[in-house]
């Protein structure tokens, strides 16, 4: 290594091409959670990082918890300020140097490169990286590791609405029109998402729409906060969807309610879905779901006599091993209804984390390069590579999924080295007993965070990287609005941002063309300045599905954000899609026909009840950020088994109990909490809290053939009082 590489990877030292961050006092940005990426200002004072809502179209001047206490974790003493490597002698994590740190981990990649194949490196990015970072990383990895083993926890997300939406529309925007048009419609279906929990302010759009006469209709095995502000609420059996989406299809037909005209002149394929559907009797649906033909009907008058009408999916109708599936029938459902391109009506996907959907764009997916586009689509190879100054034949091709990833490791042909962006899948991939035992075999395990999350407790090396409000970047929100993250201060001292890691990392591997080359010489870059690599995305992604070549960071300032696709500076963005054609190969939508199966586990004399899982207010997803700040930890301190009061009795449990919830993969520990709103066949557990307190222990790995996503949402348990 040179001496002019060593003096540059001092974390205090200036480092060429990073544009300075200077401090100011105020700057508006959004929340670093969800996928409503609400708008907020943020306050420098001497004592503390103030935040405040701010006007924003998904917030409406709204916050929840987690947003207003975002900024306590930017001065945790919990805060990561210096790498730690794993100490050989003594077998635990030290202090280190950035140099000693980054010289272990190429120097460990390039050995066993040489050993074992360029896949025996592989990358695991996450949907809460900035676009920027998406980007940069799925680069990383094709380019500098020219390894094909790259996925992110997007698969565990929104991956079979993904492909249900791309196969049915040809494009996949969780959205695909502004959130503003909830409130226009007049019947609106929430499938299995619980948006007073999850995106509390979002529930400003539901009080309108009721407010204009609207009827709000919730599918969900519980009466969540949700649930009880709605008209009608469902409450099938967990994994159930399918069935009951056929159903009101069903019953739209015998009643006449398809909108004959838009089905035959934007769509192709209803017959095949009319012949299936026709076996779906509401009676039939009730004895498999649960759910009175009664309020199968009413809620398919609600739907098939509206003006406008909007069906929504979440987690708790897609995270199931027929997820793809289950999403393409609701899809069927609002296509025969005529409803997607309409003003106020339409099919969406409430996409989760908060670049969830940037982060399935620009090709941190196994399967996938930027702009969407396919990895083993010739054109989009050279498209690619051109931009990215290396041959198309050196580009890898397809991976592995994210489980199937996690789950090789140890396997002759699996990974040895695993380096990891944003995610931390020991508490939240699914059987995680098993994930926590593949990590624990790698030679080399890497994880860039700002806290020591589970995952990182087990790194060889940790590489503490910069939080949200010491960064600029861009994240794409949950309606394709693609917004701009920006910098309040510079990260502390001893911390970098994830582009300077990657970069660091990628010249250290000899995968960049020299700092001093010309600057029209060959060769690949990876700037660390976000604002270079997001033109350098646009131009990747240019003439792609999710084009953002005409994004540019003034224009999303002077816009209020822009909606891709948007594919010149001086053409508009498009906040509405569909509204003449779909973008499939001859205009239309498709129709896919689609049978209701049985979950991959179902219940049995030892395993007699269904767990669900899924999210509460307070506390973020792994918990590795919620879980360290003080107000949310006395709103949502731990994790608990919410179970009916009369499966409660029968097992001789009360409320505050210490219960053993045990399935084919492991077991959790966790107080009972006895609530009504939940059938007595089910039971449901939060998935936030780690060690014998976490859900994942005890969750079925098994995989829908076409997303990949794991059922995290139904398997088969059995609870005692501990
Ligand atoms: N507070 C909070 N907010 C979050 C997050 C968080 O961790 N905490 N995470 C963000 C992310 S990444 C995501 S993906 C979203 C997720 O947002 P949601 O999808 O709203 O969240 P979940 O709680 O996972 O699942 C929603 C509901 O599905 C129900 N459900 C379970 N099984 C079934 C079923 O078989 N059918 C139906 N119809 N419903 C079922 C559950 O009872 C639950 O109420 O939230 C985002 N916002
Ligand atoms: N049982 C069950 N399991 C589930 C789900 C469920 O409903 N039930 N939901 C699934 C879903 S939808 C999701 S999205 C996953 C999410 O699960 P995870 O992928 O584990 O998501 P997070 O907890 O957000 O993990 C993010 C980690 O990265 C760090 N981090 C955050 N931002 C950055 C950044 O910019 N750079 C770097 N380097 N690090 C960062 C955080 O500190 C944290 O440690 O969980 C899945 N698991
Ligand atoms: S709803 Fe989501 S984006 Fe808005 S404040 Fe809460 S966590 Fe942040
Ligand atoms: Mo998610």
């Amino acid at each position: 290594m040179t001496d002019l590489a060593r003096s540059e990877t001092h974390a205090d030292a200036p480092r060429p091409g990073t544009a300075p961050l200077t401090s100011v006092a105020e700057v508006d940005t959004h929340c670093p959670y969800c996928a409503l990426q609400c708008g907020m200002t943020l306050r420098a004072t001497p004592e503390r990082v103030e935040v405040r809502p701010r006007q924003f179209p998904t917030n409406r001047g709204g916050l929840c918890q987690k947003g207003w206490t975002a900024a306590e974790l930017l001065d945790h003493p919990d805060r990561l300020t210096t790498p730690l490597v794993r100490d050989r002698p003594t077998g635990q994590l030290r202090p280190a140097s950035w140099d000693e740190a980054l010289d272990r981990v190429t120097d460990s990649v390039t050995a066993l490169q040489a050993a074992h194949g360029r896949d025996s490196v592989a990358v695991f990015g996450g949907g809460g990286l900035t676009n920027e970072k998406a980007y940069a990383l799925g680069k990383f990895a094709r380019v500098a590791l020219r390894t094909r083993q790259i996925d992110y926890n997007g698969r565990f997300c929104m991956s079979s609405a993904a492909a249900a939406g791309n196969r049915a529309f040809g494009v996949d925007r969780g959205l695909p029109f502004p959130l503003a048009d909830l409130a226009r419609a007049d019947t609106l279906l929430l499938v299995g998402a619980n948006v007073a929990e999850t995106m509390p302010p979002l529930v400003r759009y539901l009080v309108e729409q009721k407010q204009r006469g609207g009827t709000l209709i919730v599918i969900d095995p519980r009466a969540t906060a949700t649930a009880r502000q709605a008209t009608l609420h469902l409450q099938p059996m967990p994994g159930t969807d399918l069935a009951v989406a056929n159903a009101l299809l069903h019953i739209a037909l015998a009643e006449g309610w398809i909108d004959r005209e838009y089905v035959e002149d934007r769509t192709a394929g209803f017959d095949a879905v009319r012949r299936s559907v026709a076996g779906y009797w509401p009676a039939q649906v009730e004895r498999l779901s649960g759910v009175p033909v009664a309020d199968l009907e009413a809620a398919a008058r609600a739907l098939g006599t509206a003006g406008t009408a909007i069906i929504l999916t979440a987690r708790g109708a897609e995270q199931h091993t027929k997820g793809v599936d289950t999403v393409t029938a609701f899809i069927n459902l609002a296509l025969a209804l005529g409803l997607p391109g309409r003003p106020g009506s339409g099919y969406g996907c409430l996409t989760g984390q908060g670049n969830g959907q940037g982060g399935r764009e620009h090709g941190q997916k196994a399967d996938q390069l930027p702009g969407y586009r396919r990895i083993d689509d010739p054109a989009a190879r050279a498209h690619v590579a051109g931009v990215w100054g290396v041959r198309p034949d050196d580009l890898p091709g397809p991976g592995l999924s994210a489980y199937e990833l996690l789950d090789s490791i140890g396997s002759p042909e699996g990974p040895r080295a695993l380096l990891v962006f944003g995610s931390n899948p020991v508490v939240s991939a699914p059987r995680a007993g098993r994930i926590q035992r593949r990590l624990a075999d790698l030679d080399l395990l890497v994880v860039a965070d700002f806290v020591l999350s589970e995952t990182a407790a087990m790194a060889d090396v940790v590489l503490p990287t910069a939080q949200w409000a010491e960064e600029d970047g861009t994240m794409t929100n949950l309606e394709g609005r693609v917004l701009r993250r920006r910098a309040l201060r510079p990260p502390p001292t001893g911390v970098r941002t994830d582009l300077a890691v990657i970069a660091e990392l990628a010249r250290r591997l000899g995968a960049t063309r020299p700092v001093d080359a010309d600057a029209d010489a060959d060769g690949p870059r990876f700037p660390d300045d976000p604002r270079l690599v997001f033109d350098e995305l646009r131009r990747a992604s240019a003439g792609g599905i999710a084009d953002y070549a005409g994004v540019t960071w003034e224009r999303i300032d002077a816009e209020n954000g822009l909606f891709w696709p948007c594919p010149a500076p001086e053409r508009p963005d498009t906040p509405r899609l569909f509204t003449a054609t779909f973008p499939t190969l001859d205009g239309r939508a498709r129709f896919v026909p689609v049978e209701h199966r049985p979950a991959a586990e179902e219940v049995c004399p030892d395993y007699p009840l269904y767990l669900t899982t899924g999210r509460v207010l307070a506390q973020y997803q792994s918990g590795a950020q919620t879980r360290r700040i003080a107000p949310l930890r006395t709103a949502a301190p731990n994790a608990f088994l919410e179970l009916h009061p009369d499966l409660a009795q029968r097992l001789g449990v009360v409320d505050g109990d210490e219960v053993r919830i045990s399935s084919r993969r492991g077991e959790m520990r966790a107080p009972a909490r006895l609530s009504d709103t939940i059938r007595a066949d089910t039971v449901f557990a939060p998935f936030h809290w780690a060690g014998a307190a976490r859900a994942n222990s005890l969750t079925n790995d098994a995989l829908d053939p076409t997303s990949r996503m794991p059922e995290f949402k139904i398997c088969a348990v059995r609870v005692e009082r501990a």
